[in-house]
């Protein structure tokens, strides 16, 4: 490990730190953790990966003590990276928390982006178009670009970005364009540095960046840069996302595995004790995913109903020790809710959550508890109360960190008169033949259905604060006939946040018949990467070549 002395990282508890400090590990270096005010000033690097809301991002800063030094620290030459919300919190404010002054080194503010053409959060991977270049080469031998490629994606998840202009124009090292919007993807100016993406998040191309700047001299001459016009340059190459979902349980032996279900059914049926189905070892799969292709990792404890105390610690184990090798977002869902310990002791969701940011996760996903909060909106006539799993989650840790998972069943109706749910028509017609449909959510994996269709929920569940839809289909789990794409289009069509399709996928095809038919954002599946029917590449490669955005391997 080469032994860099003063690197630190301002962190103020606020998320997924643990990637960040696991990735500069990997590139062997050492970080220390800010923990008072005179750390800013001793150190030599400084990485500030914000989290979370702008405002509570500031006022974390304010009441820590953190402003001055971190102005000092700035002012003095020596390298700064922001990352996020860290970028956001250089400039003057932002329209997520008006009236909070942020550092104000960079003019402008941070504004919300239009949900007119696209589906906000911007989620998912992205070009980053480099506007500058150096004229000769830079005598301190830094790259002007810290490493930011032209043919690479990124991994950004934030609501909010600071739009191009003009009078950003030698701040601008990178703009990226996101529908008909163009925003300051990262800035580079002396010894300021900062992503709007996650470099810890996005794979090889990320490590690259953050090697670039722990090795780099951290210093560009400005009379050495040129800046292009970034108008001339920018496309949206927002990418499709490929998600392998593992599904984890303790198997009869009590060791957690990946097993993988038959419309939820785990269970093998042709031994005679039923065992439980075993794919794999969750933390090895997770990482060969990872370096096959898969732009994200989905943990689902599909057991976690079976009260177990918080938070069930092998699981925030395997997070923590997937998060050591796995560089790309991690969501984890199963058991996200008020938990009460065999003593009596209660967490609530939102502390349940905090555990699993903390090992690494970057996103939960709440399953039957979105169930029953969504009843609970509809009981009190379409008002949120607050109180929510999800609204307490998405409060603290942003929308983005917030998944719903939907586990839904067809009941068959002959038409949609016979019933006061949203109706579906349906190509797999009932049992008597009826042609329509409507999607009963279920809870606890799928063993009981509830009095709400998945219309129902998944608007409620936006209302309340939610960021994504992770949507299976119970009836289609396991069968490798493809994906439900009436129910799937029709969600699409309900929300304007990032719907993930999910169940069914058998091969290559089904990919590009989801993402071309539903307009989806991202495309789960778990079967056939599990039993290696079909790699995570060949997918991308048909993806690619029925003209979906995807991203390369990059290593
Ligand atoms: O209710 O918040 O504790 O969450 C429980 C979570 O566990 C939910 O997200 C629920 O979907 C999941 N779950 C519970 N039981 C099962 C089961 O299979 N018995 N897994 C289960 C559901 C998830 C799917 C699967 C796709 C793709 N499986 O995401 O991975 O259907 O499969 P395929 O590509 O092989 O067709 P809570």
């Amino acid at each position: 490990r080469t032994k860099m002395g003063g690197l630190y990282m301002l962190d103020y508890g606020a998320g997924n730190v643990r990637s960040l400090i696991n990735a500069v590990e990997k590139l062997g270096y050492h970080i220390e953790m800010v923990n008072d005010p005179a750390d800013i000033l001793k150190a030599e690097k400084l990485i500030f990966p914000g989290v979370g809301a702008f405002g509570s991002a500031m006022e974390s800063l304010v009441s820590k003590g953190y402003v001055e030094p971190l102005n000092q620290y700035i002012a003095s030459g020596k390298p700064f990276m922001g990352i996020c919300v860290g970028m956001q919190t250089v400039f003057e404010g932002s329209e997520e928390s008006p009236g909070v002054q942020g550092l104000g080194i960079v003019p402008g503010t941070v504004k919300f982006f239009s949900k007119q053409d696209k589906p906000v959060p911007h989620m998912g991977w992205n070009a980053a178009s480099v506007v500058k270049e150096l004229k000769s080469e830079d005598a301190s031998g830094q790259a002007v670009n810290y490493s930011i490629e032209a043919d690479s994606v990124y991994y950004f998840v934030h609501s909010y970005a600071v739009p191009y202009d003009d009078s950003l124009r030698e701040w601008t090292l990178s703009t990226t364009q996101y529908g008909s919007e163009i925003f300051v993807s990262s800035i580079q100016k002396d010894n300021v540095f900062c992503t709007q993406f996650h470099p810890e998040k996005s794979g090889f191309a990320g490590l690259k960046i953050l090697r670039s700047f722990l090795s780099g001299t951290g210093f560009v001459d400005q009379r050495n840069v040129i800046t292009r016009d970034p108008r001339l340059i920018s496309r949206d190459r927002f990418t499709k996302r490929v998600i392998a979902c593992l599904d984890v349980r303790a198997n009869d032996q009590g060791d957690l595995v990946v097993t993988k279900g038959d419309q939820y059914d785990v269970r093998e049926k042709n031994t005679e004790a039923g065992d439980v189905r075993n794919l794999g070892k969750p933390v090895d799969l997770a990482r060969r995913y990872f370096e096959e292709g898969a732009d994200e990792i989905t943990f689902l404890n599909i057991t976690s109903f079976r009260n177990c105390p918080l938070a069930d610690i092998p699981m925030l184990e395997v997070l923590r020790r997937t998060s050591e090798t796995v560089f790309v977002p991690l969501t984890i869902g199963g058991g996200i809710r008020d938990v009460v310990d065999p003593d009596g002791k209660i967490h609530p969701a939102l502390e349940v959550a905090g555990e699993y940011f903390r090992s690494g996760a970057d996103k939960v996903s709440i399953g039957s508890d979105a169930v029953y909060a969504t009843e609970k909106y509809l009981a009190s006539g379409g008002r949120p109360s607050g109180d929510t799993a999800i609204e307490t989650i998405a409060r603290a840790y942003g929308s983005q960190a917030v998944v719903i998972s939907v586990d839904p069943k067809r009941i068959h109706v002959r038409s949609p008169e016979d019933t006061p749910h949203h109706t579906v028509k349906t190509p797999f017609v009932g049992p008597k033949g009826e042609q329509y449909c409507w999607y009963q959510c279920t809870v606890k994996g799928g063993r009981e259905g509830r009095d709400i269709d998945v219309r129902q929920l998944v608007t409620a569940c936006e209302k309340m604060g939610a960021g994504e839809i992770l949507l299976n289909c119970m009836d289609q789990d396991g069968t490798n006939a493809g994906y439900d794409i009436a129910l799937i289009k029709d969600v699409r069509e309900a929300v304007r946040i990032p719907v993930v399709a999910s169940s069914g996928a058998g091969r290559e095809q089904h990919f590009v018949e989801v993402f071309r038919e539903t307009g989806v954002e991202a495309a789960l599946a778990a079967g056939i990467f599990h039993r290696k029917e079909v790699p995570i590449e060949s997918v991308k490669t048909e993806l690619r070549k029925s003209g979906v955005s995807v991203r390369g391997i990059d290593e």
